[in-house]
């Protein structure tokens, strides 16, 4: 197989193709604050198994794009420490008792730099591999992602990570909007709220896959088998 074939992946609405050379895995905001045990999510009262059993899958996919040198990127969600990019509406929302910028279990919450603002060490980037900063959920806003996958060519993006309804979904509106195609693999994107994940790959497929495609991990591996 070239990085010019066309690969067939089994999905909802219907088959997605990709010619690895034009496509990036892009894994959103697996970060230690919000799948850990004792990280902020846990600390808000959510059930972090929800996002935890996305790592296996996750690193399956990472291995074999990895494998085959393929474009990988990885987004976080956070702000700079001096929360110049951090929009007031934002630090408010919620009314909680502690909110971002504020310390937390593991440093200040969504906070760069700081250990709960990183990505988990099983899915840790390396070398090569692009880290998108996003201030916002969607991985557009604010950042220079739409110039690294236009200089690159990419035109197809395979996206995992989490929250399902929140910044997966975000990004995939952004994405589309931008004239890309995207396949979301349901078991690689996860949700605190199951309703709210079973809600937001619905958003996506429905209508003829108004945003993008839905598929399982399983069938990208059995179509580069
Ligand atoms: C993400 C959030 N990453 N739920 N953030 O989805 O606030």
């Amino acid at each position: 197989m070239t990085t010019t074939d066309t690969i067939t992946v089994n999905a909802e609405p219907y088959p997605f193709e990709f010619s690895p050379a034009a496509c990036a895995l892009l894994i959103i905001d697996m970060q230690r604050d919000f799948l850990e045990p004792g990280g902020f999510g846990e600390m808000l009262g959510n059930d972090v198994s929800q996002l935890r059993r996305t790592i296996e899958p996750n690193q399956r996919v990472l291995a074999l794009w990895r494998a085959k040198g393929w474009h990988v990127m990885h987004t976080r969600e956070g702000h700079r420490p001096d929360l110049g990019c951090l929009p007031p509406a934002k630090k408010v929302r919620g009314r909680s008792a502690t909110t971002i910028g504020d310390p937390g279990p593991m440093g200040r919450i969504l906070v760069r730099g700081e250990a709960g603002h990183d990505i988990i060490p099983e899915l840790y980037p390396q070398p090569g591999e692009a880290i998108i900063d996003k201030p916002g959920k969607g991985a557009f806003y604010a950042t220079d992602l739409h110039a690294i996958l236009q200089n690159r060519g990419i035109q197809k993006l395979i996206v995992t990570g989490v929250t399902t309804e929140v910044c997966v979904n975000t990004t995939v509106r952004e994405a589309n909007d931008r004239g890309y195609d995207c396949l979301v693999l349901e078991d690689c994107v996860g949700s605190y709220l199951p309703d709210m994940h079973e809600a937001g790959l619905k958003m996506i497929k429905e209508q003829g896959g108004i945003f993008g495609w839905v598929s399982h991990s399983a069938n990208v591996l059995s179509a580069l088998a």
